[in-house]
C-alpha cells in the first residue's frame, strides 16, 4: 500500500462568507509533492462529507503522519477532535501539529498527548524532512524549528530560519482541493483566495505577525504573483482573486508590475488586497489609476480604533484621520472599503469605546458606505499569544488558557477585557449588532445588483429586487437618523445567516 501525507485542517467556526481555501497546507501540499509524497488535504470546513472522506482515506492508506494547523481559538478543538479519532485507528503514526497557535505556544502544545511533533514558522521546507525521517525510520534530530517527544521527553530541534526566497517554494497545490467548493462572489462572480507574500514589517502591539516573521516581509516576485494568477485563470476559469497577504501594497514597484502585468495579460479580473491607508495615501494618482483599471474593486484595512491614543498604545503607527483619508480616496477611485475596529483595548477611561462607535456613525452617515459597498467589521479586543499587547495584559493579571486545549475557547467574540464594565459591555453589543444587520445590507445590495449582472437582468427575480431596494432606503434611513430598535429585518438577517437551506439557495442563485 501507498504511504501518504495526511493534512487536516480544522473548521474555524466562521461563516459562509468568510470561506478560503486552505492556502497554507496548499503550499505543504506543493512541497511534499514536489519532493514524491503523495498528499491528501481534508478541510474541516467543508461540511460533513470531510469527516467520512477523512475516514475512508485512513482505512484505505498507509499513512506517515497527520498534520494538523491551528490558529488560536475553535480549530483547536475540532483539530484535537480528529486527533483523538486518528489517535484510535492508527496509534503508532504521528500526528504533526503545526500553524499560528502551536507556533507561538510550542511548549505547552507538545505537552498535549494528542501532539507528537510541533512545527514552528513557516513549514515547508521541515516538513519534508520529518516526512524523510518518518518514512526511513530515521531520527528526527537535527530539523531546525521543530520540538517531538522522545522516550517520553520534549526535544528541540536548532532554531530555523527565515527562508530568503519564498519565490522557492513551489506553486500552491490547488488541484489537492476541490477548488469549485472554494469559488466565492467576494470580489467577482468566480473568487478565489491567493497568497503572494508572507509576513509584514510592521509591528503593531496586538499582533503575532511581526513576532514571528522577525518583521520581514517575504514577497513573491511580480512575475511569480502573475504567472500563479495566470494559472488560476486557465486552470480554474477565476475571474476574482483575493490576496491574503497581510500587507499587499508594501512595495509599489511590486505593485505596479503586478497591476500592469495583469492588464498587459488581459487577465480581466477583479481583486482585493489588505493595505496600510498611510502606504495607499503616498501612491500618485497615475498609480492609483493603474491599481484601480487592473482590477482592484474592495481594499480591506485594519483600522483598528476611532481613538488616537488606542493606536498609539497599539504602536498602529497610522492615525484615525489616515482611515478618514482613505475612504475618501477610495470614494474618488471607487472602490469599496472594509474596515475593521476592535473595542476594549486597555486605554485610560475605556474612551477608545465612545470615539470608535462615534468614528463609525460619522463614516456611516457622511461616506455613502451603503451606496458605496462600505463594510466595518468591529469585535472586541483579544489579546492573542505573542503580541507585545498581551505580554503587558499578561503583566497586569489578564488570566490565560494553562492548556493547549483550553485556547481552544479564546475567540474574538467573548469580552476579555475586564476593564470593560456591564454598561459599556451593553453599548458595545448594540453597535454590533446595527453593524451587522448594516453589513447584511450592505452585502446583499452589492451581490444582488451590482456583481451579479445575471441576476440583474433576469425577469424572475424583479420581485426580489424589488424588496432589496425598499430594504435598502429603510435602510439608510435607519443609519441617517440612528433608528435601530424594532429589528424587523435582524430576523430576515438571521434567517438567511443561519438556516443552511436558505443560504444555500442564495449561493446557487449567486454562481449562476
Ligand atoms: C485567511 C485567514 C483566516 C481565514 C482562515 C481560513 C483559511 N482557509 O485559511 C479565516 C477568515 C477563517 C480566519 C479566521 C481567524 N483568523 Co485568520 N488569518 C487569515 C490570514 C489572512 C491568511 C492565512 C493564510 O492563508 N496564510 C498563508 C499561508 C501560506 O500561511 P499559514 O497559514 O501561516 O501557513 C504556513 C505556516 O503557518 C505553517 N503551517 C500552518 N499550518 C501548519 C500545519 C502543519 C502540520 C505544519 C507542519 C505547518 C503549518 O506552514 C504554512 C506554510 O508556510 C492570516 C494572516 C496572514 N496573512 O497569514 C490571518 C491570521 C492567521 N488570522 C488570525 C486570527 C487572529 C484570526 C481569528 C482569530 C480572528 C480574525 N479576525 O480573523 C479567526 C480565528 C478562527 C479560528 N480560531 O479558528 C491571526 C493569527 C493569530 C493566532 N494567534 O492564531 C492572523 C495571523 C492575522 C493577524 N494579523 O493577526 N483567518
Ligand atoms: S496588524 Fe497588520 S500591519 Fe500591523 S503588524 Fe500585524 S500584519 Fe502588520
Amino acid at each position: 500500500m501507498e504511504k501518504i501525507c495526511v493534512l487536516y485542517f480544522p473548521n474555524t467556526g466562521s461563516s459562509l462568507n468568510w470561506y478560503r481555501a486552505p492556502l497554507g497546507f496548499l503550499s505543504l501540499g506543493a512541497s511534499l509533492e514536489e519532493a514524491g509524497y503523495k498528499t491528501v488535504i481534508v478541510d474541516g470546513n467543508c461540511g460533513k462529507e470531510s469527516e467520512l472522506r477523512l475516514l475512508s482515506i485512513l482505512k484505505d492508506h498507509d499513512v506517515i503522519f497527520l498534520g494538523i494547523s491551528a490558529m488560536t481559538g475553535v480549530q483547536i478543538l475540532d483539530g484535537l477532535q480528529v486527533a483523538r479519532s486518528f489517535r484510535e485507528l492508527k496509534p503508532d503514526t504521528p500526528i504533526i501539529w503545526g500553524g499560528w497557535h502551536p507556533t507561538l505556544m510550542p511548549q505547552q502544545t507538545i505537552k498535549h498527548d494528542l501532539v507528537d511533533i510541533v512545527v514552528k514558522g513557516l513549514g515547508e521546507e521541515n516538513i519534508v524532512k520529518i516526512a524523510s525521517c518518518l518514512k526511513n525510520g530515521e531520527p528526527l534530530k537535527g530539523i531546525p524549528g521543530i520540538l517531538y517527544k522522545k522516550g517520553g521527553l520534549v526535544e528541540e530541534g536548532p532554531e530555523d530560519k527565515l527562508p530568503f526566497d519564498v519565490n522557492a517554494f513551489p506553486r500552491a497545490a490547488y488541484h489537492l482541493i476541490d477548488v469549485e467548493q472554494y469559488i466565492t462572489t467576494d470580489v467577482n462572480s468566480r473568487t478565489l483566495t491567493y497568497i503572494s507574500s508572507r509576513g509584514c514589517p510592521y509591528r503593531c502591539g496586538f499582533c503575532a505577525v511581526s513576532t514571528v516573521y522577525k518583521r520581514r516581509w517575504l514577497r513573491q516576485s511580480a512575475e511569480r504573483v502573475i504567472d500563479d494568477i495566470e494559472y488560476l485563470i486557465k486552470t480554474y476559469k477565476v475571474n476574482g482573486i483575493r490576496f491574503e497577504d497581510s500587507n499587499f501594497f508594501t512595495n509599489r514597484k511590486r505593485v505596479r508590475v503586478i497591476c500592469e502585468e495583469l492588464i498587459r495579460r488581459g487577465c480581466n479580473i477583479k481583486w482585493s488586497a489588505l493595505a496600510r491607508p498611510e502606504e495607499l495615501l503616498k501612491y500618485d494618482d497615475e498609480l492609483l489609476m493603474l491599481v484601480k483599471e487592473s482590477g482592484c474593486n474592495q481594499v480591506l484595512v485594519g483600522s483598528e480604533s476611532g481613538d488616537q491614543d488606542a493606536l498609539d498604545l497599539i504602536t498602529k503607527d497610522n492615525t484615525v484621520e489616515d482611515t478618514i483619508k482613505m475612504v475618501e480616496l477610495c470614494n474618488r477611485l471607487d472602490i469599496s472599503l472594509l474596515l475593521s475596529y476592535m473595542v476594549g483595548l486597555p486605554v485610560k477611561n475605556c474612551k477608545d469605546v465612545d470615539s470608535t462607535l462615534n468614528v463609525i456613525t460619522k463614516l456611516y452617515k457622511e461616506y455613502e458606505f451603503a451606496k458605496r459597498g462600505h463594510e466595518i467589521l468591529l469585535f472586541y479586543y483579544t489579546p492573542y499569544p505573542g503580541s507585545a499587547l498581551y505580554r503587558l495584559a499578561v503583566d497586569n493579571g489578564l488570566k490565560v488558557p494553562q492548556s493547549f486545549e483550553a485556547w481552544g475557547d479564546w475567540t474574538l467574540n467573548v469580552l476579555h477585557s475586564p476593564w470593560i464594565t456591564e454598561a459599556m459591555n451593553k453599548k458595545i453589543l448594540k453597535a454590533m449588532d446595527n453593524y451587522a444587520i448594516i453589513r447584511f445590507y450592505v452585502r446583499a445590495n452589492q451581490m444582488i445588483f451590482n456583481r451579479t449582472e445575471v441576476l440583474v437582468k433576469e425577469k424572475k427575480y424583479f420581485l426580489l429586487r424589488v424588496a432589496l431596494r425598499l430594504i435598502n432606503k429603510l435602510f439608510q434611513f435607519r443609519i441617517d437618523n440612528d433608528f435601530f430598535s424594532f429589528p424587523l429585518f435582524r430576523n430576515i438577517y438571521l434567517l438567511v445567516a443561519k438556516s443552511p437551506y436558505v443560504s444555500k439557495i442564495i449561493s446557487k442563485m449567486l454562481k449562476a
